[in-house]
């Protein structure tokens, strides 16, 4: 008998079908299969969700035979860490191989806005070129660059930033020995140090909004803010408000509080780049985390640990 799973959202066709092999699959994502799945939920025994995604409480009450979480992604600020534990849940994630596409990401956000990607293709599609002026661009040598959280995909992002000529300061809530980059005492003394903004601390309780209207305000009318972690480390009211006036000069975000039913003042916002949570999706990328995916879950129905548990 195949182990009974529950999968949260979609994988790459070749893990779903790697995961029908080996297990019966049930998928969360489908309407079609919720009668089958309230029938089923005694009999599951792992869950493979998105980082994004996570899995509520209320789901893990659901599951009582429930052993393993296979995150598809790196945050767990969806999953009840303890909770799992407390029921002998190990949660797991993609640990390392998502780093860099993340950081691309973010840089690409900056880019986009500073070198006006996006006004550039609508403005060539809508037949404007020769017709009326294209605003120049923001070159980000010489610039400022502030990374709110100096974790891996912080680092691989200041990297990136550093080799376009920019300057590099962070804030970190512990403190970082390994680097040469400027410490900043707090995030408010680090958006007031920075032409860009670049947030990608974990999110929890303590990060929740911790980009408020104060740090909106000291990153200043030229700043611009980068968001590659969630929307919940931003307070969305304060960053809609801060670019409607002018508070500050712009902002790339990949992740919403909501998402992907998003605050709709994002679509008129001005001096605004919008992507999908996209970070992490590349082929190349999804493939690595897809194979770690489906290695965690093989380690825990062999009877081990998954590898890269973290609770
Ligand atoms: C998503 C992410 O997991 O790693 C994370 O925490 O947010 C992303 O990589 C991915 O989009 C699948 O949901």
């Amino acid at each position: 008998m195949k182990p009974e799973i529950l999968l949260v959202e979609p994988m790459m066709k070749r893990f779903e079908e790697e995961l029908d092999a080996a297990y019966t699959v049930h998928r969360l994502h489908d309407p079609a299969q919720k009668q089958s799945i309230e029938a089923a939920l005694p009999n599951i025994r792992g869950v493979v969700t998105g980082g994004g995604t996570g899995l509520a409480n209320e789901w893990i009450e659901k599951l009582p035979g429930l052993g393993v979480i296979s995150v598809n992604g790196v945050g767990t600020d969806k999953i009840d860490l303890k909770f799992a534990r407390s029921r002998n849940i190990d949660v797991a994630i993609t640990a390392g191989v998502l780093t860099d596409d993340v950081a691309d990401i973010g840089i690409a956000l900056m880019l986009a806005l500073y070198r006006n990607i996006a006004k550039g293709d609508a403005y060539v599609r809508d037949g404007l070129w020769g017709k009326e002026p294209f605003p120049l661009g923001t070159s980000p040598k010489g610039k400022r660059v502030g990374i709110l959280g100096l974790g891996q995909i912080g680092r691989a992002f200041g990297r990136r930033a550093a080799a376009f000529g920019m300057s590099v300061r962070y804030w970190n809530r512990s403190p970082v020995t390994d680097t040469d980059w400027k410490s900043c005492a707090s995030p408010v003394e680090l958006a007031e140090d920075s032409d860009v903004l670049c947030v990608i601390v974990a999110a929890n309780a303590q990060t929740q909004n911790i980009v408020n209207a104060e740090i909106l305000r000291a990153l200043g009318p030229k700043g611009v803010l980068i968001n590659i972690a969630r929307g919940t480390v931003v307070d969305e009211d304060a960053l809609l408000a801060a670019l409607k006036d002018g508070t500050i000069g712009g902002a790339g975000l990949d992740v919403f509080v909501g998402e992907p039913n998003i605050r709709e003042d994002f679509f008129t916002a001005p001096n605004t780049v919008l992507v999908p949570h996209q970070g992490s999706a590349t082929i190349e990328t999804r493939v690595a985390m897809g194979e770690l995916v489906l290695s965690n879950l093989a380690a825990h129905f062999a009877g081990e640990k998954p590898p890269t548990t973290v609770n």
